[in-house]
Parts: C-alpha cells; sequence; structure tokens
C-alpha cells in the first residue's frame, strides 16, 4: 500500500513535473544505488486540504509527524513525517497559509476549492495534478505575491521533488563531489543561497536542481512554466545523540523552496 502509493506519486513526478528525473538517474545510476531521502508535497490551508488532514491520510499508511518548521516571510508552515519502515522515505509536507496572503488570492482560493470534494479516503489525491482551472493571467499575478502560491495553483497535488540520499552512494564521498558531476554533465543547479545549504554541525547538507520548464493547460491554452526539480542530501550523525539527523533545517529549506523560481 504504501509502496504503491510512492511509486505512483515517482510516476507523476517524473512524467509530468520534472522529466528530467531520468537523466539525473541515469548520470548518479553510475555513483551507487539511487535511495530516497525525502520527496515534498505542497498545498494549502484550507480545511479539506491542510497539513493536519493530509496528515490524516499519511498516518493510514504508517507515517507519523516528527517536527514542525516555519516560514514566516514565505508565509508557509511544513511538517516532516518518518515511517515506522525507516528505510522508506521521508515526506516534507507544507501549506501556505492564506490568511496571511491578499484578499484577491484568498478570495480565488477559496471560490475554487470550497464547493470541491476530496476523496479522504483514497491517498492517490496527492498526486492528482489541478482538478480546477487557472488562466495564465492569474498565475502571474499570482506569482508577483507567492511563487508558492502560483506553483500549487498551476500544478495542484504531486511531488514537487524527489531527494537522493549521498549517503547511499557508494562511490561518492561528498555532496560537493556528487555536485562536481552534476555540473560537469550540464545540470542547472539553484544557487541560491549557496550551491550547498546547510553543514555538516547542523547534521544536514543539500543542494538541488533548478526546476524543469514543463507544459500546463491553463484555461486560455499551454505555457510553460517551472515544475518539478531534484534535490541531493547528505545526513550526518549528531555530536550529542550518535545518531544520524532525520529532521529539516528551516533556513536551508527556505531556499530549496525557491527551486522553482522562474529564471
Ligand atoms: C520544500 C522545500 C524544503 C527541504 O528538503 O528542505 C525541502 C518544497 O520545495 O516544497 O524540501
Ligand atoms: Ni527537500
Amino acid at each position: 500500500m504504501v509502496k504503491q502509493f510512492i511509486s505512483n506519486l515517482w510516476l507523476d513526478y517524473s512524467v509530468r513535473l520534472c522529466p528530467s528525473s531520468s537523466n539525473i538517474h541515469h548520470i548518479v545510476g553510475d555513483y551507487g544505488s539511487i535511495t530516497t531521502d525525502h520527496f515534498a508535497l505542497r498545498t494549502l490551508n484550507l480545511p479539506q486540504i491542510n497539513v493536519q488532514s493530509i496528515s490524516l491520510l499519511l498516518q493510514n499508511i504508517g507515517y507519523k509527524s516528527k517536527a514542525s518548521y516555519i516560514f514566516r516571510k514565505k508565509k508557509l508552515y511544513a511538517e516532516h513525517f518518518e515511517h515506522i519502515d525507516k528505510k522508506l522515505p521521508k515526506i516534507f509536507l507544507s501549506q501556505l497559509n492564506l490568511q496571511d496572503c491578499s484578499k484577491s488570492l484568498q478570495k480565488f482560493c477559496l471560490d475554487k476549492f470550497t464547493k470541491m470534494s476530496f476523496d479522504h479516503t483514497n491517498i492517490d489525491f496527492l498526486f492528482s495534478g489541478k482538478t480546477w482551472d487557472i488562466s495564465i493571467n492569474d498565475y502571474e499575478k499570482f506569482l508577483k505575491e507567492s511563487e508558492y502560491a502560483a506553483w500549487f495553483l498551476a500544478h495542484g497535488f504531486g511531488a514537487n521533488h524527489f531527494t537522493i540520499s549521498v549517503n547511499a552512494l557508494n562511490k561518492i564521498k561528498s555532496l560537493s563531489e556528487l555536485n562536481e558531476i552534476l555540473i560537469q554533465n550540464k545540470i542547472i543547479m539553484n544557487k541560491n543561497g549557496g550551491l550547498i545549504k546547510g553543514s555538516e554541525a547542523l547534521g544536514l547538507e543539500q543542494s538541488s536542481t533548478l526546476a524543469d520548464h514543463v507544459q500546463v493547460q491553463f484555461s486560455d491554452g499551454f505555457f510553460y512554466i517551472p515544475g518539478g526539480f531534484y534535490e541531493f542530501s547528505q545526513r550526518y550523525k549528531s555530536i550529542d545523540s550518535g545518531r544520524i539527523f532525520n529532521g529539516f533545517i528551516e533556513a536551508s529549506a527556505d531556499k530549496i523552496f525557491e527551486s522553482t523560481n522562474r529564471l
């Protein structure tokens, strides 16, 4: 059940949001086995679809919420989830706090979502894409206010990134070594906040590609906009506990979000 969900989510992400993921697998696969550290989901804090209601679905497949994160400037709230089977990927689930957004964005979302019904017995809605319509003008308008809002309203439900664990690549010693390989292969990386976000002392180093530009159907035609990206992470043992750090770092995550910014 949980494995089926993850493989369906991957299929949607790799086809619809991040077609370059197959090239990345081709490159990175030469250096060890590809293991997912985590993937990320985005949503809005409306009662039917907020972090709290999605977490119930995740609980049903064995995930537990482990920590929460706040991004004041971006108006986001997030939690990360871990599965009882530690081999399964962690999940980073965030929501846009609509109450902090403009009246016009609030109204647009309320009009679209309050009349929609989501089948909460079926976790498949987490990769159902966009079941509403939006014009390119509204997309551009909301993009000025919140890149996150525009991304979610254009793409809907699906993983915005998967993350390859550098720890699981037996032929790679460090994230910077992997970054070099990716850059040599002409992969375009997100340099906001530096190529590598975080540090060994913090327990986590991360880097990511810039999102692929993918074709999306708007109510008035097809347009290319940023879709999904790929992330790479290296986790370290904490000096205090001697255990590997499994959480996320707000300052780093803040920059990872920007991997879907338009160039
Ligand atoms: C999530 C960004 C944060 C991380 O690993 O810190 C994140 C997103 O872009 O939706 O995934
Ligand atoms: Ni991530």
